[in-house]
């Protein structure tokens, strides 16, 4: 299986996400405390389209014009994290709670600081395998279901949302087991724009919907939970998979094999 999360930047300095320049080398571990404004001047990158949909343009319709104005001090609100209080920097930017990535500004994310998320986390056994509803993202990677939160919105309410959205299956996650809240590693996070999700699992049965991938999805659709599988997620998802199959373990007493088999 291949590295699992930790809370670093691994995903973010080993792959580049869509349209990113290369990073300034930042060693494991370092935090701000150990870099100064002399010696840490990282590449600066913010995407046109992030720019082009500042909310300031048109703040009647936040769907389309989802993303901060550029002047951070224009923002309006205060900046939050599940990881504590957010630390912001002399210019007034928000920092990375798990210290420098080798890259400023916002990247692809929309916002500064937190960009908050939710994932489902729904699982099934079926043919004697666990399996998850899982999707293809539009760059080919396996991941889950999960997407941005709107403003106002309930993490839980996110988590369905983006489960019909991206996969068409219908279900209600109010009672569904938060099983990770917090920062995520993620390709495009940056040293003022980073992700955060409230990872939701459900475990069904008898539930079989006609999946269809829809909104930035290619595909979806159920699949077997293999270590393989599990290892080749996107982002930070091995480990919010590996922590709902912990859950399904402990409320089974079941446990799985590497294949993904169940064992009972
Ligand atoms: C990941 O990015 C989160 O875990 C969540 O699944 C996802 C949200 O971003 P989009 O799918 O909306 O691009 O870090």
């Amino acid at each position: 299986m291949k590295e699992m999360y930790r809370e670093t930047h691994i995903k973010a300095r080993t792959e580049k996400a869509e349209g990113y320049p290369e990073r300034l080398f930042v060693p494991e571990g370092t935090t701000w405390d150990d870099v100064s404004e002399s010696t840490y001047n990282p590449p600066q990158y913010t995407a046109q389209k992030i720019i082009d949909r500042n909310i300031l343009l048109n703040p009647e319709n936040p769907k389309d014009f989802y993303a901060d104005p550029v002047e951070v001090s224009l923002v309006g609100r205060e900046f939050q994290s599940y990881e504590g209080e957010v630390r912001i920097d002399e210019n007034g930017y928000p920092l990375n709670p798990k210290g420098p990535t080798g890259l400023s500004g916002r990247g692809i994310l929309g916002k500064w600081g937190a960009n908050f998320a939710a994932d489902p986390i729904i699982t099934q056994v079926e043919d004697g395998y666990l399996k998850m509803i899982a999707i293809k993202r539009s760059t080919g990677e396996d991941a889950l279901p999960g997407g941005m939160a709107d403003p106002g919105e309930s993490r839980q309410a996110t988590a369905s949302r983006e489960l019909d959205e991206e996969s068409s299956a219908q279900l209600n996650l109010d009672d569904a087991v938060l099983v990770y809240q917090g920062y995520v590693d993620d390709p495009r996070n940056t040293d003022n724009s980073w992700m955060e999700t409230d990872a939701y699992h459900l475990h069904v049965e008898g539930f079989n919907p006609q999946l269809k991938a829809g909104d930035d999805a290619k595909e979806a659709g159920w699949k077997i939970l293999s270590q393989e599988f599990i290892g080749s997620l996107y982002a930070s998802h091995a480990h919010l998979v590996t922590l709902a199959v912990n859950n399904w373990q402990y409320l089974t007493g079941n446990s799985l094999s590497e294949d993904g088999r169940v064992k009972s």
